[in-house]
């Protein structure tokens, strides 16, 4: 009797310890922000993109489109964590990543014109840029506790760009299958931080701009991609590259472009074939904020992985520092290539909360 009385106690102590144990690490798993059971996807494809011949960076075939994360007409917050881009033949079966050229996602706005009085004239939808996926990096997902806020009624734009360095025997269509894993903010299971981005481009100087070649009055105005040029007046964002090595700094008058101090907890970035690395260094502190590389396929040509940065901790980021972006591209053919370097920075909106009312959602949050 004694025995059996024993062992219920027992066995209650550990139920009620097993329960604790369990109460207690939901708990805590949900306080450092955590969505494991109620992630739901949203995939978009591209349609078929045609490749019959080689398409160098930024020149070749693209398809765009217009998409809502869900079609629920009701207007909910929801928290997108992370998208990855498949590329995929006609037949839906995975091929190489080497013909991603990008895909740049923009959310619709509306922003105001106004005339020289400072008048509103009207309002007008524009994109505002999120996130772009390249080849070498089809995937981003933020680190944990961190997401993009949305609408379920914001329209989103996807620019899809195809890249291809070989020659072509037989031309064929590939696709590129975009799944955007999002939570509902009602499902949230611990609090969430919502992230902003900023994007920080390398200028260099140029005798000439980048642009669609145009006449100003009988003069042909001359546009293009042209090598840096320390006595030129216009500043690039898409240059090419002499034959060697070569780096590139640029320090950009606003800094990295954050509406307050804040932490930053992604860092993505966008070069060319050839680029060696990229690096954010914060010239107030002399410290190097991220240096991520670039590894190439054998063949040099394609891009196979760009490192990233991704932390929950974050490192702090001040509108009144001087920043420097570094980009080097290490051109070992004999022609000029051409090259471009841009820094997304995913910086923790601090105002977000208190700028959104839940009970009371406005069309756009952006
Ligand atoms: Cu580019």
């Amino acid at each position: 009797m004694g025995r059996k009385l024993l062992a219920r106690a027992s066995l209650a102590i550990l139920t009620t310890f097993l329960f604790w144990e369990f109460a207690f690490l939901k708990k805590t798993d949900a306080q450092e922000g955590s969505f494991p059971s109620h992630v739901q996807t949203k995939t978009v494809d591209s349609g078929n993109i045609h490749i019959d011949r080689i398409y160098g960076s930024m020149i070749g075939p693209m398809k765009m489109k217009r998409f809502k994360i869900t079609d629920q007409p009701k207007e909910e917050l929801i928290w997108l964590t992370s998208a990855k881009i498949n590329t995929v033949d006609k037949q839906d079966n995975a091929i190489s990543d080497k013909y991603l050229c990008h895909i740049n996602l923009d959310v619709k706005v509306k922003a105001q014109v106004f005339d020289q009085q400072n008048n509103i004239m009207r309002v007008v939808d524009t994109g505002k840029n999120f996130m772009d996926l390249t080849q070498g990096l089809p995937e981003i997902e933020f680190p944990r506790g961190f997401a993009i806020p949305f609408l379920t009624t914001d329209w989103i734009v996807f620019h899809a760009m195809a890249l291809n360095n070989q020659p072509v025997q037989e031309p064929f269509d590939i696709k590129f299958k975009a799944n955007f894993n999002y939570v509902y903010d009602h499902d949230l299971e611990g609090p969430t931080k919502a992230l902003g981005m900023s994007f920080s481009n390398v200028f260099v100087p140029a005798l000439h701009p980048n642009c669609p070649p145009h006449f100003m009055g009988e003069v042909q105005y001359e546009c293009g991609v042209y090598r840096a040029d320390e006595s030129g007046k216009e500043m690039n964002l898409h240059w090419s590259v002499p034959p060697g090595r070569h780096t590139y700094r640029h320090s950009p008058d606003n800094g990295v472009n954050i509406p307050f101090n804040t932490t930053v907890h992604y860092i993505a970035m966008h070069v060319h074939p050839y680029a060696e690395s990229m690096e954010l260094v914060d010239l107030t502190t002399n410290e190097t904020i991220f240096k991520g590389n670039v590894r190439h396929y054998p063949n040099n040509e394609d891009i196979e992985k760009l490192d990233v940065y991704s932390s929950e901790q974050g490192i702090a980021l001040y509108r009144d520092h001087k920043y420097e972006i570094i980009s080097v591209y290490n051109n070992i053919t004999e022609k000029d290539i051409d090259a471009m370097a841009v820094l997304y920075v995913y910086y923790w909106d601090k105002e977000f909360d208190k700028n959104i009312d839940r009970d009371k959602l406005v069309e756009g949050l952006f």
